[in-house]
């Protein structure tokens, strides 16, 4: 049986060690397909995304990594790049290739019934694994856009077919110490049939592929009711899940701040997590961030995020995991569900205070950055030049 100062102590070692990956495209202007409104000081290039993705980073200390998107991240020279999110105290992370916005893929990229724009699709993956050798990241992320908008209009299976044709030639190029990590999502942009619905379909195309390749999940990407933590069970459960993009959705695929929406919801995947030893920062499972700040400043926005995911953390730490198993062993059902509660009632940030101060962090990394001044120096320096965008 462990002791309230025991879980403490435990928690406050894995806090120390826990990292999040940030998305280079929350730092753009981005938003909803109705407005995109624009923020003041706003990065002009990818060079400017990383220096502000590392002031999230200097103040929260858990987010290392800067995950970037081809092409929307192109530049000249990614050594260039490399060197310079190293100089500003970051690496790059995840290679996300974007196959959403060319007309030839209007009918399918890996999924296409064309073999010319297959090939086409699967090249521009294999210069993604370039631009991974070039800045040493070893995960490329695979969010397929293919899918059907209504009944009839291709061969579902011909399709599934495709696609396992299409993954296996990107899986064979990558080198040893590579993944892929597959996304799902069950609409949107196509609203009939997605060629990667699910976490299933995933699931079958990486077993299909070999064990370097693992599921995404996204939090936003199911269907309303979903009980998202039975699937991150299930996937730990299988060794497979490979990565999150966290985010919350209030109706669809909101990409609003994680935590947002349902703490709850994101403590019982947390709860998982643990329960799964897979908190650990050898455990394969990257915690990424995935949202796009449309209202709100960008670099607090994402700030705020880095903390949610550490809250939710902190209190599935603390969860009386043996009272827990007693109580389910006895077939307690109250007792059980009060243990999860008791954690989830916790208030954890004086947990997390104290964690970032014994690192020499600020005990609100929030309050910090806000005072920093950073916000005033950019708007004054970033003028002229175009503000990067969604998908620029
Ligand atoms: C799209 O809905 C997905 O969540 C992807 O992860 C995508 O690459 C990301 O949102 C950036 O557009
Ligand atoms: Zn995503
Ligand atoms: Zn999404």
């Amino acid at each position: 049986m462990s002791t309230p100062d025991e879980r403490r102590t435990a928690a406050l070692q894995a806090l120390a060690q826990q990292t999040i990956e940030l998305p280079s495209w929350a730092f753009g202007n981005a938003g909803t397909r109705f407005k995109v409104f624009t923020t003041q000081g706003v990065p002009r290039d990818p060079f400017e995304k990383v220096s502000d993705a590392a002031q999230v980073h200097r103040v929260t200390g858990a987010a290392p990594r800067v995950s970037l998107h081809v092409p929307w991240d192109l530049v000249d020279d990614f050594g260039k790049l490399a060197a310079h999110a190293a100089d500003e105290g970051v690496t790059l992370g995840t290679i996300n290739s974007n196959l959403f916005q060319e007309d030839e893929y209007k009918l399918g990229s890996l999924t296409n019934a064309d073999p010319a724009v297959r090939r086409r699709a699967v090249g521009h993956h294999l210069r993604c694994l370039d631009v991974m050798r070039e800045v040493g990241s070893t995960d490329l992320k695979i969010w397929l856009p293919d899918g059907t908008n209504y009944p009839g209009q291709d061969d579902l299976r011909g399709r599934q077919d495709r696609l396992a044709e299409s993954l296996q030639e990107i899986y064979a190029a990558l080198d040893p110490d590579m993944r892929i990590v597959l996304e799902y999502k069950f609409f949107e942009p196509y609203f009939y049939a997605m060629d990667i619905p699910d976490w299933g379909t995933s699931l079958v195309h990486c077993l299909a592929l070999g064990e370097r390749a693992m599921v995404v999940l996204d939090t936003g990407h199911h269907a309303p009711g979903t009980n998202i933590e039975f699937i991150v069970a299930q996937l730990l459960r299988v060794g497979r899940l490979g990565a999150f993009d966290f985010n919350s959705r209030f109706y669809a695929d909101d990409d609003l701040m994680v935590g947002a929406a349902d703490p709850f919801q994101l403590f019982r995947i947390m709860h998982e997590i643990v329960r799964g030893d897979a908190l650990r920062p050898d455990s394969g499972v990257n915690f990424m961030l995935d949202q796009c700040h449309n209202v709100e400043e960008k670099i607090p926005g994402q700030i705020r995020s880095v903390m949610n995911v550490q809250e939710a953390t902190a209190k599935a730490l603390l969860v009386d995991r043996d009272a827990l198993a007693e109580a389910q062993l006895a077939g307690d059902v109250l007792a059980a569900n009060g243990v999860l509660m008791d954690a989830y009632s916790t208030d954890v940030r004086p947990l997390l205070a104290e964690s970032r101060e014994s690192r020499g962090l600020p005990a609100d990394p929030y309050r910090a950055f806000m005072a920093s001044g950073y916000l005033e120096q950019v708007r004054a320096e970033r003028v002229g030049g175009t503000q990067a965008g969604w998908g620029a």
